[in-house]
């Protein structure tokens, strides 16, 4: 029996645990709970996006994300839709996956974020339309950074 990996870091860990000496443990599944609220469609959909890169989702419907936000210490500069939780750490709005594995590797940020929501980013994808965007990490010192930029799509 055959099986088809098609998620990329899937794949990745795939290849990455051959190389790997026997006996060394592949990556564990990584844990995100995500807060939306009851309606949000492309708060799903980036559910979707996590869950397809291999990601443990536990979803939480909420009744006022302005407060969820708040005590997350998402800065409203920063916001998004929906707010992750990874390792007492936030990711605001539509972040790759990529990315939010990356984030679990920095001990300097206290977040990431897709501010506002560009077209394209995952779970926003939008037939003929695609913006450019950063993902902007929050220091533990309140700084904003680019952690990342993707182009529009051509
Ligand atoms: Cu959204």
């Amino acid at each position: 029996m055959s099986m088809t990996i098609n998620s990329p870091l899937l794949r990745l860990a795939a290849l990455t645990s051959l190389l790997l000496a026997p006996g060394v443990q592949a990556e564990e599944l990584l844990t995100i709970d995500v807060h939306r609220d009851a309606n949000c469609g492309c708060c799903k959909s980036w559910i979707k996006h996590l869950e397809d890169n291999g990601f443990h989702v536990i979803d939480h419907v909420e009744s006022n994300m302005s407060v969820v936000k708040k005590s997350l210490g998402v800065a409203p500069r920063l916001s998004s839709c929906h707010t992750g939780v990874i390792e007492g750490k936030f990711v605001e709005g539509h972040v790759p996956a990529a990315q939010i594995i990356e984030l679990t590797k920095r001990d300097d940020l206290a977040g990431i974020a897709v501010p506002g929501m560009p077209h394209g980013s995952p779970g926003m994808e939008v037939e003929g339309s695609s913006q450019a965007y950063d993902v902007i990490g929050l220091t533990k010192e309140g700084d904003d950074v680019v952690v990342a930029e993707y182009p529009a799509a051509q």
